[in-house]
């Protein structure tokens, strides 16, 4: 699969817009990824279900490569309608929808099977009402892998290792914490920042999946990846309710079943990206350390679940994710 650089995705874009002359309703909807990348695909599959099942009435455009602006600033926007859609991490709703900053704890998930039987699960619904009070329907789960870091500087295979570097997390409270209990220091800035930022020396490294560590280009300026799989954060598709009170309820079980179709879809699409973007970092010169003391990673979390997990509803929930088989 390749990533179109941004003036074709421009150009895809502007003859989406003509399209959408034809629809009775057209929702913009965000991605920070570029056009290739699965969720971008993922929400590109449910518009043409979406399309097909309202007799072409219902248009989905997708605004992907942070066209519509970086993902916490298309959140705020989503919930206000200025946005109609948004795909976007659950570590980038930790401001908004506090129970995702649980669901964005270190070592949480198991595994991608873990995480599928966790979100597709009661929790899952529970989670979405979470969202709803806060004007945003989550409609669907997508696959963002394990989280690893990369830097520019050296490899790395302990936490030791880890200690005095300086290293890109998303803009929340938990993954600065998360930064402080392996002993490195925390940067938080907007995805499209990173790049430079490692080129320029302003950080050591970053910390992301295969797939965007690929896409960005990050692995051209930070090449020793580590395998230590630190945070599995499941990702999300959300509508703005102000657009979703707008649909009949014939039309928002219409979006509803074409999400979770589509959430197949990007999971699948998922899974090979993961191996392609392996593969390919790799063949240009990537570090891939596989031999990582990840005992010593998750015990050295404790103190970030300490400060997190302190009520008896988030113990409870932790609980639950943890025994979910
Ligand atoms: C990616 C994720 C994006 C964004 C990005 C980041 O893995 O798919 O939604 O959150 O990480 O690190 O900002």
């Amino acid at each position: 699969m390749k990533f179109v650089t941004t003036t074709l995705a421009v150009l895809l874009c502007s003859a989406g817009l003509a399209a959408a002359a034809d629809c009775e309703i057209t929702l913009r909807s965000s991605d920070t990824h570029p056009d290739g990348y699965p969720t971008v695909e993922g929400v590109k599959a449910m518009a043409a279900e979406v399309k097909e099942k309202s007799g072409g009435r219902i248009c989905i455009e997708v605004f992907p490569s942070s066209q519509l602006g970086e993902e916490k600033d298309t959140i705020e926007q989503t919930q206000f309608g200025v946005i109609d859609m948004v795909r976007a991490s659950f570590g980038s709703f930790n401001d908004i929808v506090p129970v995702t900053q649980l669901m964005s704890l270190p070592y949480l998930f198991r595994s991608e099977e873990h995480q599928h039987a966790v979100m597709d699960g009661p929790i899952g619904e529970e989670i979405a009402k979470a969202f709803e009070e806060k004007d945003l329907i989550a409609l669907a789960y997508y696959d963002g892998g394990a989280r690893n870091f990369y830097n520019s500087q050296k490899p790395i295979q302990s936490v030791e290792d880890l200690k005095g570097m300086k290293f890109r997390v998303m803009q929340n409270d938990v993954f600065v914490d998360m930064m402080a209990a392996l002993g490195a220091n925390a940067t938080p800035m907007p995805y499209g920042e990173v790049y430079s930022s490692i080129q320029t020396g302003v950080i050591d490294g970053a910390e992301n999946n295969f797939p965007s560590y690929d896409s960005s280009g990050h692995a051209e300026v930070a090449k020793y990846f580590t395998l230590d799989q630190h945070l599995m954060v499941p990702e999300l598709v959300a509508v703005s309710k102000i657009a979703w009170d707008k649909l009949s309820p014939e039309d928002q079980e219409i979006m509803r079943t074409a999400a979770k179709n589509s959430a197949t879809v990007q999971r699948r699409l998922w899974a090979e990206q993961e191996k392609a973007s392996e593969e390919k970092v790799v063949a240009a010169g990537a570090e891939v350390i596989k031999d990582v003391d990840k005992t010593a990673f998750i015990e050295a979390m404790a103190p970030v679940y300490e400060k997190y997990v302190t009520t008896p509803e988030a113990q409870d929930l932790v609980k639950r994710i943890q025994e979910t088989q």
